[in-house]
Parts: structure tokens; sequence; C-alpha cells
């Protein structure tokens, strides 16, 4: 189904959307009240180029929080229940972030600049004012607001040999989620090995997006012959690797450890975070649902636009977010939340798709 968009100073432009529009882009979904391109030539193509060669994804819907000034640590702990007392100043932590009762907000991406400036890397959802008015409410000594930067991807298995031509070989240096700052023309930019993708890849965070279009001429001049080529979150391929989806995979009726952040809900001794009760006690009893992987087999099932039941006969027992075609799998894999009473590891529930009912398989692990 297409349809048509009309522009608007409201749907605002990226740094590099004059290189995404000149590169043929197919399809957008909107992310933050801008658009994220979703194919290039099929999503099945796009999937199968991203795990051999490398490419450059516009990603920047992944909006900007700076929290600057005395209290921006205090405040960021405030935020998530992570413990970041021991977190280095080169560092970026996957953070789940809550409201007061404990459910999820946004699960971004931290870059900790210093003890007094922070980044907060956004996934869809307006987490600006909910950082804001807890900064006013608590009187923090901090200024929060959306500095003009601006994440360019660099995704598989050749990103290191792309980027080892712009930066030089000290981008091999960088280890998972630490960043080195590195030179460009004039300016520098803070490179980061993450992404979201399995394939491995780095993330350029661009300051002043006067310099979005020379970089993304650059990265395209000098990989040529690594086949770069433009890209996006891939769907198949998120799936696969059990990368969530906020607004799709989780939202606000769940908590971090329903969405298995298990390993990110170690609050610090000061249990300063916000959403700290609620969680306490559910980490002592256990979640009642959780995300699991879901293989859906036979054929191809369009992506879904709605949460599709899963039934254990008459009985509700959760819900399918995501779901593609995997062509290296040969099944449909899905992303779901299910019931503690159905969630082990081969259990076989009835999914009801828009296609009609299909078998669908619980597993414990995603597949990449
Ligand atoms: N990069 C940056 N910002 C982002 C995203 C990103 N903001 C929006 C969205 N993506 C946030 N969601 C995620 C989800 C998963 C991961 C990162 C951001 C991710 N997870 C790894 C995993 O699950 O294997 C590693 C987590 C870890 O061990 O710390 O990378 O992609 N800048």
């Amino acid at each position: 189904m297409a349809h048509n968009i009309s522009h608007s100073r409201r749907l605002r432009n990226t740094p590099f959307t004059e290189g995404v529009e000149a590169k043929g882009v197919k399809a957008y979904t909107v992310y933050n009240r801008m658009l994220l391109a979703t194919v290039f030539d099929s999503v099945e193509f796009d999937y199968h180029h991203l795990k051999q060669h490398v490419q450059v994804w516009d990603v920047s819907v992944e909006r900007q929080i700076e929290l600057n000034g005395p209290d921006a640590s205090n405040l960021m702990q405030l935020l998530t229940p992570r413990d970041l007392s021991k977190m280095q100043d080169d560092q970026c932590f996957y953070v789940p972030i809550t409201d007061n009762n404990g459910k999820m907000l946004n699960d971004p991406v931290a870059i900790k600049h210093s003890d007094t400036r922070w980044w907060v890397s956004i996934a869809d959802s307006d987490l600006l004012f909910w950082i804001k008015g807890l900064a006013v409410g608590k009187g923090m000594d901090v200024e929060v607001f959306e500095p003009d930067v601006s994440p360019l991807a660099v995704q598989g298995p050749k990103s290191e040999d792309l980027l080892e031509r712009i930066f030089g070989a000290e981008v091999r240096d960088i280890r998972f989620f630490r960043y080195k700052r590195m030179a460009f023309q004039d300016t520098s930019f803070l490179v980061a090995r993450s992404g979201y993708s399995k394939q491995g890849g780095f993330e350029i965070y661009v300051e002043n997006g006067d310099y979005g279009m020379p970089l993304w001429n650059a990265l395209f001049a000098a990989g040529e012959d690594l086949n770069v080529r433009p890209g996006c979150p891939n769907l198949i391929e998120r799936i696969e690797g059990g990368l969530l989806s906020y607004g799709n995979d989780m939202n606000t009726d769940n908590t971090p450890l329903e969405c298995g952040l298990d390993k990110f809900c170690k609050p610090g001794e000061g249990n300063e975070h916000i959403g700290h009760a609620t969680m306490a006690r559910e980490l002592a009893e256990g979640p009642a649902r959780r995300i699991r992987a879901i293989s859906i087999p036979g054929t191809a099932l369009a992506p879904a636009r709605a949460a599709w039941p899963l039934m254990a006969g008459e009985t509700r027992v959760g819900q399918v977010t995501s779901a593609a075609w995997s062509p290296d799998f040969e099944t449909n894999v899905a992303i779901g939340m299910v019931d503690a009473s159905h969630w082990a590891d081969g259990t076989t529930l009835t999914v009801e798709t828009p296609e009609g009912p299909r078998e669908a398989i619980v597993k414990e692990k995603f597949w990449a």
C-alpha cells in the first residue's frame, strides 16, 4: 500500500536528506516526527547486502538530548535502572528509561562525555519533555536541550575498512560501545562502535549539520570498491538479532524486565532511579510476561501493522509485535510478548495473523 507524504517544516529534514533522496529511497517510516528510510532496493536485497558488504544509514531520527551542567549525572541516573557509577568518559550504554511506575518510556543509548555532559540518543518517543520536567521539578542545576547532532551509521562486515579510509587506522582500536573523537576536514566527530544491526559497525555523531553531505559524499566516494550502498535499519535482520523497537515491541504498558533487559536493571547503591520501588518488587517476584523470539513456519507473512494475538487454545497468552520472512532461516522470524505460563523454549502456540491462524513456536534465543 503506497501513500504520498505532504512535506512541511514540522517534518524536519536531516543533514543527509538530499543524499538519501538522490540514492533513490523507496519507502519511509515516521520516527520522532522525522522520516526514516525503510527500503532502498527491497527489504530482502538490502538484508543480504547488509550481511555481506557495508551500508551508510541516515539515522538522524535518533535525536540527541543533551544534559549539561553540574547535576547532569544525577539526572541521568534518575532516569534509568542501569548503574552508571562506573561508566567511563568514552563509553556508551544501552539504557532502559522508565517513569515513576517503572514503565518503559524509551530505550536509548546514553553517551557519556563527562560527569557534567551527556547525550541521550533516543528511540521513538518524546523523551525531551520528561527529562526537562524532571530537571525543573527536582530543581536540578542542568540544561536539557536538543543539540545539532545527527548520527550517521556505517554498518556491515566491511564497515571498519571503509571508516579506516575516512578517519585512519585508529578506528580499529575503538571497542564495542566505546567512542573516540576523530578528525574530519576542519572539525571532528565522536565515532562509536555501535549501531542497530548485528553485522558490526560504527555510528558517527555528526555535530553541525553543514558537515552532513560532505561526510556522506566522502563515504560513498571512498567505498566504491567495497560495494558501499545506502541502507537503513533492516526489519528482517533486526528481528533475527532480537533488537527491540520501541513503540512496536514494547511501550508504556511494559517494564524493562518484561523486555528482557534484566542485565541493565542493576541499580547502584543509592537507588536513585525514579522507578526503583516498582522495579525492586518485580526483581523479587519476576515479570509476568517476557519478550521472546517466535518462529512462524510456512509462507512469508506481511509485516505486522497491529499486535497479533498468541493463543493457547481459547486463551490469549501473548502477542506478536514484529514479524518478517527470513531468507537465511527459511521461516517467519518474529518478536512477541508471552505470559510466564507459556514462555518455555519450544512451546507451540497459535498466532492469529491477518492472513489466518498459524503455528507459532516460542524460542528462548534469537537467531543471530
Ligand atoms: N544507536 C543510537 N541510538 C539509538 C539506536 C541505536 N536510538 C534509538 C534506538 N537505536 C534505541 N534502541 C536500541 C536497541 C538496541 C541497541 C541499541 C539501541 C543495541 N543493543 C545491543 C544488543 O542488544 O545486542 C547491545 C546492547 C549492549 O550490550 O549494550 O545495540 O542503535 N546511537
